[in-house]
């Protein structure tokens, strides 16, 4: 049995970790059975979660896991691909996690309003007491991340934008298809719903927020994914 090293849930997602809701959902969409528990970062392999445990063995990344599941359960989701939808997928994964998962980060992280609610949620990783010490040391890292990676540099209004162009990119690949390659659930869908949802559960009335809750059928697909998959409740 496959163990999913993830973080807690919250928001009325999954998980905190767009990254982890990424694998949880593919897990639950390719029906890989697993069990979940609350990451501890000491045994991740590259010090990010989500891991998985199996047999002993550690392994982390969410799409090495995913390509590892691949190879070992086979790949019922994406078996019917062809090259171009591979490569479309690809674009629109990639923009997800390199791109709108900084912008998760300046609405939760870098933001003082996103701060004060995320805080407590993120302290929960540590003991009771612990985590209120931890926490703004961590803050301080994540903020330096997010000015090397290049967003943080922005002015809001520039960040924004770029946000904005992301989202609505995302949106118009989507279209009023019911998963973002057809009538069907890929792996690709796993990332769309865990980063959209992320921005949209995020109970912070940013303008990004608004923005994403205006691309409505953006907002119909996560309450379709959430319906279909999550619908038993948490783990
Ligand atoms: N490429 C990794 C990214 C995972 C990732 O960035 N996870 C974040 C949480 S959402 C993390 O563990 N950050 C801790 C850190 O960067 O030290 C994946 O796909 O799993």
């Amino acid at each position: 049995m496959l163990t999913l090293h993830k973080g807690p849930a919250a928001f009325g997602v999954n998980d905190i970790s767009p990254f982890c809701l990424k694998l949880e959902t593919y897990l639950r969409m390719a029906g890989v059975p697993y069990t979940a528990r609350m990451a501890d970062f000491g045994k991740a392999p590259k010090g990010k979660i989500p891991f998985i445990e199996e047999d002993g063995s550690y392994l982390g990344d969410s799409q090495l896991i995913i390509e590892h599941l691949k190879r070992k359960h086979g790949d019922t989701l994406d078996a019917k691909l062809d090259a171009a939808e591979i490569a479309q997928g690809h674009l629109v994964r990639r923009v997800l996690e390199e791109s709108v998962y900084w912008h998760i980060i300046q609405e939760r992280w870098v933001s003082q309003e996103g701060w004060r609610v995320y805080k407590p949620v993120f302290g929960t990783f540590f003991p009771p007491g612990v985590g209120k010490f931890v926490t703004p040391m961590i803050r301080r890292g994540v903020t330096k991340a997010a000015h090397t990676q290049g967003l943080g540099r922005h002015r809001p209004e520039e960040v924004l934008e770029m946000g904005k162009a992301d989202v609505s990119a995302v949106a118009a690949v989507l279209g009023d298809k019911p998963f973002l390659l057809g009538e069907n659930p890929t792996s690709f869908d796993a990332a769309l719903y865990a980063f959209i949802v992320s921005i949209l559960a995020f109970p912070v009335d940013s303008p990004l927020r608004k923005y994403t809750q205006g691309q409505q059928n953006l907002v119909r697909y996560c309450e379709r994914v959430q319906q279909r998959y999550f619908a038993g409740g948490q783990k």
